[in-house]
């Protein structure tokens, strides 16, 4: 089971389209898009979402010119996940909020990056059924997102231990916020980096940071079902968010530990299927597309509305409001995932 500790820790620290017919605005949702699982995808098709996974973290910010941390434009969406993390996380608007924020980033790829795939999903139970994390094909360094972070041998914090392979190598990728401070925001300069993990601690011969299973029991579809099984929203999301979402964000670490989440690539494709959950729970059936419930902070002192409007700080030029992010395939919103059963 999962230890409460590390559960409380994520709570402060954790950290989370169409291209036919990118915005419908109103219109009916007739041809929604496909979002696939990674292994669904053929090799062209990771190596566009790739391409444009690493076009974003290239092109210079747009927003919070205050803020001198800011330099990319992935970082204006790192920095106001970062500075929400206590508006958007263990309260009410969890799943929408994030459901927006994969939207908005789905968009950015498309407009700013020319990218003509689908935001796809990662479904990290395969890997836990198969108790084959550390091993997944996503940490590929050729069709994937590339593997583990490795020592580097430099003594200078941040560089320590970086992700070697793959398309977010550190000679191609240098990131301004988060680790090795997860908590403060700063111009500190450090290399991608991931630290698999099973919350056990170092090898006390090797030294080594024991990745064991990486917590499979946490994100299993056994998990899944459970969650399935809950009648309220509010039940639904709290084990969702607290579980298999909080699980995979500590076990994998480094970059995807702290708020600033949206620095390690895969955060899109752990949301996307984070969101695939919420929406296969709800099946589009109306009581469950209009069940929305809990509080918008975390001293449980206001109570959440459909009709609440989201915080977006620069990043949106509109707040989106709760209601418009209820339906895939309604409002803003026209897509569809591959697979909804478990
Ligand atoms: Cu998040």
């Amino acid at each position: 089971m999962l230890p409460q500790s590390l559960l409380l820790a994520l709570g402060a620290a954790s950290t989370a389209a169409a291209s036919v017919i990118p915005r419908q605005n109103g219109t009916t949702c007739t041809n929604p898009v496909v979002r696939k699982e990674w292994r669904e995808l053929t090799d062209a098709e990771k190596a566009e979402y790739l391409r444009a996974a690493v076009c974003v973290r290239n092109l210079p910010k747009q927003k919070y010119s205050q803020i001198e941390a800011v330099t990319t434009r992935m970082d204006d969406l790192v920095y106001t996940h970062f500075s929400l993390n206590l508006d958007i996380h263990f309260v009410a608007n969890f799943l929408p909020w994030h459901r927006w924020f994969l939207h908005l980033h789905e968009n950015l790829l498309r407009d700013e990056c020319g990218f003509k795939g689908v935001q796809p999903y990662w479904d990290w139970s395969i890997e836990a059924d198969s108790r084959t994390m550390p091993e997944s094909p996503i940490w590929d360094a050729a069709t994937g997102f590339g593997g583990n972070g490795v020592k580097t041998g430099n003594p200078t914090p941040g560089f320590q231990r970086c992700v070697v392979d793959g398309p977010f190598a550190n000679t191609n990728l240098t990131l301004a916020m988060g680790w090795p401070d997860m908590n403060t925001v700063g111009n500190r300069l450090h290399c991608f980096t991931r630290e698999f993990n099973s919350a056990e601690g170092h090898d006390p011969v090797t030294g080594e940071i024991i990745i064991g299973d990486m917590q499979v029991s946490a994100y299993s579809s056994a998990v899944m079902r459970t969650i399935d099984n809950f009648d309220t929203y509010r039940r639904m999301s709290e084990m969702l968010e607290g579980l298999p979402h909080a699980q995979i964000h500590s076990v994998i670490f480094g970059d995807m530990g702290p708020a600033t989440s949206p620095n390690e690539p895969l955060f899109f494709l752990h949301h996307a299927n984070v969101d695939r959950a919420w929406a296969r729970w709800q099946g589009r059936n109306a009581t469950r597309l209009a069940d929305y419930a809990g509080f918008i902070d975390r001293d449980e002192t206001i109570r959440a509305s459909i009709t609440d409007e989201m915080p977006v700080m620069e990043l949106a030029d509109t707040k989106p409001v709760v209601q418009d992010y209820m339906d895939t395939m309604a409002g803003p919103l026209c897509y569809t995932y591959s697979k909804m059963t478990l």
